[in-house]
């Protein structure tokens, strides 16, 4: 029997990054989230290290870049940051220097031969609007993301042909408002529901300005990326089960159906109702959310949920919070990356595939993220300098073949991008885990091709690759 798993034509070979977390904020005309985060709380980060420098991408874009063609990537994904692009975050006037450097990094991807995938958030809100204005919490400030938004599409829509509004959305709801782990830190399942509401009207109503300025008539396609999470009953039971469900409609469905149904998980609306946390909107907001459906979603997977039914005893003081229908469910035995402390299962993109077949239109979508990040990558480097990262490979073709086996069931997935081409920056863990198929050293700068980097290349030369032995 043929070993060899080979993917559709044109599938793309990619890996994906963030501006805040490769170029540095050198030049930036305002600070984010992050950069401010820093500077008052330094200890929040791993070994301090904060966003300042990054990977150095300002700076080393073109030799980057053409380390990205050595490695065979035919896509990349990078966004691009509101903090550099934008002078005037009220009216939407560019910065010259951010649309030099933006300009420059479109031009140098092109010229290498690789598709342009240019992201619009990637949890980088300036600060400044969050100090006026809430941040998410507020309307205006998702006009001010629409006027951002279209500044960047008439700078670069000529050659730029595939958008995506948000990275992980569902992020800035848990980790701004409800769990702590990105600033403001605040906990208040009210204004996580608000925002919820708000990011997805930000999203839509920026996919109908794309349309409305005709970008797609040029050829131009936009979607959202979207962390997806399956969320796995402890056991069949009805009360797991339903638990699950919850948890899905919360974390997966809040951003997926909107995204792509043009409305809310029906379940989730209901339930918020109830509660007394329904966000407040519009007709008119709700038929943007309706009209603004992408074009295509990026999925980035990571880990699974495992939930189990609410435990008598486990609510907790911190008010209205989801987490009052599920408890998380520590399963024994579960695989980890003990390093990030993520559950792995590689079979979640199968499931992945197939719900996107049968339940969300067979939509176009890619995955737009998956990896793994390990510390102390040093200690596999050989006598030629080069990081044998074979843990890394095993988990790309164990994610590979589940992608793969729901591709042939025909799921419509066009791309895999892990996370990410070059060490970077990962926010409170900063340089702590790696993720690239580049090395990067953070005192020298010096940038080396790992063994995962020389595997990939084959693996986009060949569009495929053969089996792992045996399936795990
Ligand atoms: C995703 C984010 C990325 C990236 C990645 C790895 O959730 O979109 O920005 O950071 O996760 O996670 P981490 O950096 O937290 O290890």
């Amino acid at each position: 029997m043929d070993n060899k798993l080979i993917f559709p034509e044109g599938f793309w070979w990619g890996s994906a990054t963030s501006g805040p977390q490769s170029e540095g904020s050198f030049n930036k005309p305002h600070e984010s989230i992050f950069d401010y985060w820093y500077k008052i709380e330094p200890e929040a980060f791993f070994d301090k290290v904060g966003p300042r420098i990054t990977s150095n991408f300002y700076n080393s874009y073109k030799e980057d870049l053409a380390m990205l063609k050595e490695i065979g990537l035919n896509s990349f994904r990078t966004s691009i940051q509101w903090t550099r692009l934008i002078k005037d975050l009220e009216t939407g006037e560019p910065d010259e220097d951010g649309v030099r450097f933006y300009n420059a990094v479109i031009d140098e991807t092109i010229s290498n031969g690789i598709i342009p995938v240019m992201n619009l958030h990637h949890f980088d809100l300036p600060i400044e609007l969050y100090e006026k204005y809430g941040g998410w919490e507020s309307k205006h400030v998702v006009k001010l993301f629409v006027r951002f938004a279209e500044t960047a599409f008439k700078l670069f829509g000529d050659r730029v042909k595939y958008w995506t509004t948000f990275n992980e959305p569902i992020v800035i709801v848990e980790g701004q408002y409800l769990y702590e782990f990105h600033y403001p830190k605040v906990v208040d399942g009210k204004k996580a529901m608000q925002v919820l509401y708000n990011v997805n009207l930000a999203s839509a109503s920026v996919i109908k300005r794309f349309r409305e300025l005709g970008l797609q008539e040029q050829g131009g396609k936009i979607g959202i990326i979207l962390n997806l999470t399956p969320a796995y009953p402890r056991s069949d039971s009805d009360e797991d089960i339903e638990a699950s469900r919850i948890a899905d409609a919360f974390f997966n469905a809040s951003f997926l159906d909107p995204a792509v149904k043009g409305s809310f998980p029906e379940k989730l609306v209901e339930l918020l109702k109830m509660d007394g946390v329904l966000w407040e909107s519009t007709v008119e907001e709700d038929r943007v959310i309706n009209e603004g459906t992408v074009d295509f979603l990026g999925v980035n997977y990571y880990q699974p949920r495992r939930v189990k039914a609410k435990e008598a005893g486990s609510l907790d003081d911190r008010g209205w919070m989801p987490d009052k229908y599920f408890d998380n469910y520590d399963m024994p035995g579960k695989r980890m990356n003990p390093y990030r402390g993520w559950e792995i299962y590689p079979k979640a993109m199968y499931d992945i595939a197939i719900n996107i077949r049968d339940n969300y239109d067979n939509i176009p979508w890619f995955i737009s993220e998956n990896g793994m990040g390990v510390q102390g990558e040093e200690k596999y480097v050989n006598e030629e300098g080069i990081i044998e990262d074979d843990y890394r490979i095993e988990f790309f073709k164990e994610h590979l073949q589940y992608l793969h086996q729901g591709i042939s069931e025909g799921s419509n997935c066009f791309g895999y991008h892990t996370w990410t081409p070059i060490d970077c920056w990962s926010w409170t863990n900063a340089y702590k885990n790696r993720y690239g198929f580049i090395a990067v050293d953070l005192k020298t700068k010096n940038k080396t091709i790992k063994k995962s980097g020389r595997w990939i290349k084959e693996v986009s030369e060949n569009n495929g690759f053969y089996k792992l032995s045996q399936d795990k």
